[in-house]
């Protein structure tokens, strides 16, 4: 009777040692799956400009998606142009901290002239996802 449990039981260990390594794989495998995707879609660029057409002082601002940024650094009220990189979706606001009115749905390679919606040195916050 004891033998019989404790055969039992090797019998369990031996299968579940066979299953563990294939478990342990499919974890890491989506870990890393994780981690790249983490990475890739991490950080963006939204590149500014403050006079049309891409001209003036410009700055390629580093950008974590979905994420709110205040403009600092003498770029609140000033864009007059910007886009952000390619697969990056942006939306613009009129105040701090995502507030106020928007222009949304921005792609590359983005808009030349703010002036043509209503939003030239307008621009004091963003979001891109
Ligand atoms: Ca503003």
């Amino acid at each position: 009777m004891r033998t019989a449990m404790i055969s039992v039981a090797f019998a369990a260990l031996a299968q579940l040692s066979v299953a563990l390594p294939a478990l342990g794989q499919q974890f890491a495998e989506a870990s890393e799956v994780a981690a790249r995707s983490n990475v890739a879609r991490a950080i963006t660029h939204l590149y500014v400009c403050d006079s049309l057409n891409f001209q003036g002082r410009c700055e390629n601002l580093e950008t974590e998606t979905n994420r709110c940024y205040n403009l600092f650094n003498n770029w609140n009220d000033v864009i007059s142009s910007l886009g952000p990189d390619h697969g990056t979706t942006c939306t613009i606001y009129e105040n701090f901290d995502c507030q106020g009115r928007t222009v949304g749905g921005i792609v590359n390679p983005g808009l030349f002239n703010l002036n043509e919606w209503n939003f030239n040195d307008i621009t004091s916050s963003y979001r891109c996802s």
